[in-house]
């Protein structure tokens, strides 16, 4: 018999690795998970397996399923917007390629198991493209289908993986005389910038708002790489975990949509820096634009409307600003670097 597993790939990333920790110590899965690099010998405890792989590398993909009967998949492994603007033919690849590989992991699992398998993919805010400052200002808070014209490889690669997801669920092989019976399950949530107190991104253009936290907690200053008058929308770590699972859980016939807006808070860069001087009154933070990355986030949304989601699977965030602040993200960075 072949293990029942849920498959985690990107395991070493920030949502990876909250993900993990929250699956081990909640529920009773085991965690299959792959990461490029070799994973933290912490996680590696609380996961039934971890393999160091590539998602571009098929063979693994085969040895895998002649040993796993994988039940969900989390592909959160992707090459971040920053990071893949100085390589986009990669991050493509990565990002691209390697989700079609997952799907197509996803459907012959489905087949073997005569049930169609859960596919939860992270999308982003980065699939936004608002075209000038008034637009983005006037926009507001942007639904789904709205202005989908993403300026980013990065924003580029969601999207089409967004329409790959919802044709692997609903069109796969539709011409074929022995139609697919099950498809992929396939359900996405568009991330806003990711904040955790316990570790930090890299290669993502929301980053200025984790750094700052995190630099103010170590005494370090901080130059902000956007405008302060920069808004996006954010969330906390342990609400991203949540909105995936919470996904995860209805039956597939109560969903109306494949992709959902999830947000929690929108603050701009300012509004960051003066929570965080309420915390760390000596912290030293400045705003030196870096115009190209800057480019980039204003043309992201100033925040999402995702009601949604909070009407067909009654997302509801845990944590707004202030929540997030005073209870998760200052008393646990400023333990994690008091004890460093
Ligand atoms: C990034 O900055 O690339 C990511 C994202 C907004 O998806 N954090």
């Amino acid at each position: 018999m072949r293990k029942k597993v849920t498959l985690i790939t990107g395991a070493n990333g920030e949502i990876g690795q909250a993900l993990i920790e929250y699956l081990a110590t909640h529920g009773d899965t085991a965690i299959l998970a792959l990461d490029i690099r070799p994973m933290k010998p912490a996680l590696q405890k609380l996961c039934y397996t971890t393999i160091e792989g590539d998602i571009l590398d098929t063979r693994l993909f085969e040895r895998l399923v002649s040993e796993y009967a994988i039940q969900e998949i989390y592909h959160l492994a992707a090459l971040l917007s920053t990071r893949a603007e100085f390589t986009p033919e990669l991050a493509h690849r990565v990002n691209v390629q390697g989700t079609l590989n997952l799907l197509h992991l996803a459907i012959e699992q489905s087949r073997w198991q005569g049930q169609s398998v859960k596919f939860l993919f992270p999308s982003s805010i980065a699939v936004y493209g608002l075209p000038d400052l008034q637009t983005k200002s006037y926009a507001g808070a942007v639904k789904e289908y709205a202005w989908n014209l993403s300026t980013t490889m990065y924003g580029c690669n969601k999207m089409y993986c967004e329409h790959l997801g919802r044709y692997y669920a609903q069109n796969y092989r539709q011409l074929a005389a022995d139609p697919e019976p099950y498809g992929v399950d396939f359900r996405s949530v568009r991330f806003p910038g990711l904040i955790s107190a316990y570790t930090l991104p890299s290669g993502g253009t929301s980053d200025f708002a984790p750094e700052m936290i995190h630099s103010a907690a170590e005494g370090k200053p901080y130059a902000c790489f956007v405008r302060a008058d920069t808004r996006i929308p954010f969330m906390a770590m342990p609400d991203a975990v949540k909105a995936l699972l919470d996904l995860s859980k209805p039956e597939k016939s109560t969903l109306k949509h494949l992709v959902y807006n999830v947000g929690s808070f929108s603050l701009s860069a300012g509004e960051i820096k003066d929570m965080v001087m309420q915390y760390f009154p000596e912290a030293q933070i400045t705003f030196e634009p870096d115009l190209k990355r800057q480019q980039i986030v204003d043309t992201w949304p100033a925040d999402v409307d995702d009601s949604s989601a909070r009407d067909d699977w009654g997302w509801q965030p845990d944590y707004d600003a202030r929540r997030a602040f005073d209870e998760y993200l200052i008393p646990n960075i400023a333990k994690r670097y008091r004890q460093d």
